[in-house]
């Protein structure tokens, strides 16, 4: 099946499995141009197979550091340009563009600060590539990411929600010459295209950091295995030379942390990227279990599911939610025994989610009715509404809103016709996330965690 695309720019050619019906491949064929660099694949340590004898001398060439290279193919840069601006990602660096006759950039080494900006792009374009083959990106950055490499001097790197603009700092090690510093960054701005204003509680921080994490071990792992450094993170951007030890990763993703182990008061506090490892650990456990693109899919999958405020609890419920939705539920046991092991999920929480394509922000002015799935695992009723959100407290209505009765658990299925009002409402969509949101009271009395599901139209 051949799909054509404006945004982004692409001619889809989508493999369907006839009898599942399930997207099996998704290729852009659009062509697009490609430039020539030899980069970090993903740092020089892991090229190097160990730490030994390698320095970052303030930035400075070496033999040995320009020879831990390999040559890779730009791809996706946009038709015409010698810059480093593609479908998935635009690297720059702070005074501006980085550009190359015939887009060849094959003789820039590390201590050239056009490297990092290369760095930037070739892992971006990668990680975005392998979720579009899973049938997973199309739905998320739907215009190239910017990413300023050297844009700080500080030893950190950000991606900034409000700006959508991913910031590598210079500080040690360039944080652009190592492609897990620059994947963990990008597994932020994925997340917050999925879920806006993600993270707002300890718990959430803690689920966007381990994302970050497991998704920089995952794009790692996809190249090769390696037991010693798919696990490790960023062992080049952290090295720390005074230190005599084999070597050091800024954080590691095959832990056993369990939920109790992190949180106010303890070692990590409210530091979200340590709490993190607790979440990481986890996905990274499932990953060996399941298999590296079926759990790809399913992590990245469950955040369609997750709202601004969730914690571990919702986090998990999204994982299993997913794999009903994506694979009928087969992992299910396999995921609450290794959730409820790391106390992520206690197995006897009564949960609620809604599933469901929103429409695109595209075809939103034409809108005349969509659907949601919303499942609990309890009886009860559930109220499911549709709103517009627009800044940071205007909550428009832009259907009716529905009660849905559950004389027992599970699945039902919820149409909202758009009103009038709410039409006009989703035409001046600026700046706007539509959300369905939906809040039960069940027979037990107890009470679940409101969930949503959204998607940002701007
Ligand atoms: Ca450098
Ligand atoms: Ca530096
Ligand atoms: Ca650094
Ligand atoms: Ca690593
Ligand atoms: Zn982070």
């Amino acid at each position: 099946m051949l799909l054509a695309s404006g945004r982004p720019r692409a001619s889809y050619e989508v493999l369907v499995d006839a009898q599942s019906a399930a997207v099996v491949r998704v290729r852009d064929r659009l062509k697009h141009d490609t430039g020539k660099a030899a980069l970090f694949m993903p740092n020089p340590i892991v090229t190097h197979g160990s730490r030994d004898v390698l320095v970052d001398d303030d930035d400075a060439d070496s033999t040995l550091l320009t020879s831990l290279r390999t040559p890779v193919t730009l791809q996706r840069l946009r038709k015409g340009t010698i810059c480093l601006q593609g479908r998935f990602v635009h690297a720059t660096l702070p005074d501006g563009e980085v550009c190359a006759p015939g887009a060849d950039f094959a003789g820039v080494t590390r201590a050239d600060d056009q490297f990092e900006a290369l760095m930037a792009y070739v892992h971006v374009d990668r990680t975005a590539a392998y979720l579009e083959s899973l049938g997973l990106i199309t739905r998320m950055l739907m215009r190239p990411l910017p990413v300023v490499a050297n844009g700080s001097e500080k030893d950190d790197s950000d991606y900034d929600p409000a700006m959508r603009l991913i910031t590598l700092g210079s500080g040690g090690v360039d944080d652009g010459e190592d492609a897990d510093t620059i994947v963990h960054e990008y597994g932020h701005a994925l997340q917050d295209a999925q879920v806006p204003d993600f993270g707002e509680s300890d718990q959430g921080g803690a689920i966007g950091s381990g994302f970050g994490d497991y998704l920089q071990a995952a794009t790692d792992a996809q190249r090769a295995t390696s037991a010693t450094f798919n696990p490790c993170m960023s062992e080049w951007d952290g090295m720390d030379f005074s230190e005599p030890a084999p070597v050091q990763c800024v954080r590691r993703t095959d832990g056993d942390l369990t939920a109790a182990d992190v949180g106010p008061g303890t070692e990590c506090d409210t530091e979200s990227h340590c709490a993190g490892e607790v979440w990481s650990g986890a996905l990274w456990r499932i990953r060996a279990l399941i298999g590296g693109t079926t759990a790809d899919r399913l992590v990245v999958q469950s955040h369609f599911a997750l709202t601004s405020t969730a914690d571990f609890v919702d986090g998990s419920i999204a994982l299993i939610v997913a794999d009903r939705a994506l694979y009928g539920g087969v992992h299910e046991q396999v995921l609450r025994d290794v959730l409820n092991e790391r106390g992520l999920l206690d197995h006897k929480w009564p949960f609620m989610a809604v599933t469901g394509k929103l429409p695109r922000k595209r075809t939103v002015q034409r809108t005349r009715s969509f659907r949601v799935t919303v499942e609990v695992s309890e009886p009860g009723t559930v109220r499911v509404s549709a709103l517009l959100r627009r800044g940071s407290n205007q909550r428009l209505r832009v259907a009716k809103s529905r009660n849905v009765t559950f004389a027992v658990a599970g699945k039902r299925r919820v149409t909202f016709k758009v009103t009038r009002a709410g039409l006009r409402r989703l035409k001046a969509r600026r700046r706007a996330v539509l959300r369905i949101r939906a809040r039960a009271t069940c027979a037990s009395g107890r009470t679940f965690p409101v969930v949503e599901v959204s998607r940002r139209l701007r």
